[in-house]
């Protein structure tokens, strides 16, 4: 059954690989399922053939016959549950792979994106000054604890699983930021990602509709 997902007509990263329909495509990418993508305008977002789809009017949905889903942890799960490749055997190591995705997108993401939005939304206000440093000490803080946590190994987990993928995903939002460059380990675990080719294909793909 085809695949189709959603993703942006224009990103607003122009191909940087930061909207979220990218690590929809990497975890397809992992399992070796072919996809098919439309692209949606900014305006189409909020129009009512978008949101049966995705109540809140975003990017990336998932299509599959008469599945329809939105939110990209309950994408990559479902991929993952439905294809080898992205969650362990072992049933202990299967949950806590899964734990690593909810940790990514509940623990770790959300003072990533309250930096993005400090830094874009805000930089005009006047007490932006003061509260920038408060956001980057939250991120800084959940950083210490994740490069705690890997110390030197590989992947959160033993074998690479949905939860790195989703963590990297997630903190690859920081690049720009310069926040990683004080945590080797979680640097070179998110270098460790982009190296992957499943990465690469999903990283070009969405390239090749946003840059040019
Ligand atoms: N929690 C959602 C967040 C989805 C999301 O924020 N998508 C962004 C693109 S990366 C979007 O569509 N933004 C446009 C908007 O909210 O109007 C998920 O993980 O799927």
């Amino acid at each position: 059954m085809t695949i189709t997902i959603t993703a942006f007509e224009r990103s607003p990263d122009g191909g940087k690989g930061l909207s979220r329909d990218t690590r929809v495509r990497w975890a397809l990418e992992e399992v070796g399922q072919p996809y098919e993508v439309r692209a949606v305008s900014f305006r189409a977002l909020k129009e009512s053939a978008h949101l049966a789809l995705h109540p809140f009017g975003q990017i990336p949905t998932y299509e599959e016959g008469d599945l329809a889903l939105f939110e990209t942890g309950a994408i990559v799960f479902h991929i993952a549950e439905r294809h080898a490749g992205l969650l362990p055997e072992d049933a202990h190591a299967r949950a806590r792979a899964i734990a690593w995705m909810f940790a990514a997108l509940n623990t770790v993401e959300p003072p990533i994106l309250e930096l993005a939005n400090a830094r874009l939304l805000e930089s005009d206000k006047p007490w932006s000054r003061q509260r920038l440093p408060l956001v980057e000490d939250r991120v800084r803080s959940r950083l210490h604890q994740l490069s705690d946590r890997l110390g030197d190994a590989d992947w959160l987990d033993s074998g690479f699983s949905a939860g790195d993928l989703m963590m990297a995903a997630v903190l690859l939002r920081l690049k720009s930021s310069g926040l990683l460059n004080g945590f080797p380990n979680l640097s070179a675990y998110v270098a460790r990602g982009e190296a992957r080719p499943a990465y690469k294909r999903a990283f070009d793909a969405q390239a090749a509709i946003n840059t040019g």
